[in-house]
């Protein structure tokens, strides 16, 4: 059977009540949605993703086979973990992806270089290629519909100190997803 996988960079307690904080100030601007013009209804709530599904992507995999999975893992026994400190300065609404994130114009190198040889190896071997470069993001609210005008402001930089990437599964529940770790590299 295939699951749904991504690798991730994991968020420690710290980084988590930081995001919290932004989630519940966003949550006033979110609650009043303006709407577009000539629609009647008005758009179903923005969902505030829940604290332990908080998670940096590096790259999504898509659909994972079992052997896809076993000889993933064997390809990617050592995986160097970039010592590298990521601010995350800016709030981004990508009306597309009816999200809002947390998000930044830099990309310390290793990052991206890593993230790009996990989603270079995903595409090379038959799962997802991405099609959109790399681009460091926090995702704070799924489901976003049309927002108030003027830009999202972010009240403190949240500075990630990264030490750890996972292999992530996404288990689908009635209550909604859940991120499971497969591994961990430290
Ligand atoms: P996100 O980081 O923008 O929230 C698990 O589903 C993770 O993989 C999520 O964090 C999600 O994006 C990302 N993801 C899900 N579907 C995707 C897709 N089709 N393309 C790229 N990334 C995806």
């Amino acid at each position: 059977m295939a699951a749904r996988l991504f690798f991730a960079v994991p968020l420690d307690r710290i980084n988590q009540l930081a995001l919290i904080r932004q989630q519940a100030r966003l949550s006033g601007v979110l609650s009043r949605p303006e709407m577009a013009e000539g629609e009647k209804k008005p758009h179903r709530p923005a969902r505030l993703v829940p604290v332990a599904n908080l998670h940096l992507t590096l790259a999504f995999l898509g659909n994972v086979t079992q052997s896809q999975r076993q000889a993933l893992l064997a390809r990617w026994q050592t995986l160097a973990v970039p010592r590298v400190t990521l601010t995350l300065d800016g709030l981004a609404h990508w009306p597309r992806a009816r999200v809002i994130c947390l998000t930044t114009q830099y990309t310390p190198p290793p990052l991206s270089q890593l993230a790009n040889a996990l989603r270079r190896d995903a595409a090379c071997h038959g799962l997802h290629a991405s099609q959109r470069g790399f681009r460091p993001h926090i995702t704070l609210f799924r489901d976003v519909g049309p927002l108030p005008a003027g830009p999202l402001t972010l009240t403190q930089p949240i500075t990630l100190t990264i030490n750890k990437v996972a292999l992530m599964e996404s288990v689908f529940e009635p209550g909604g997803v859940r991120y499971q770790s497969i591994k961990t590299w430290e």
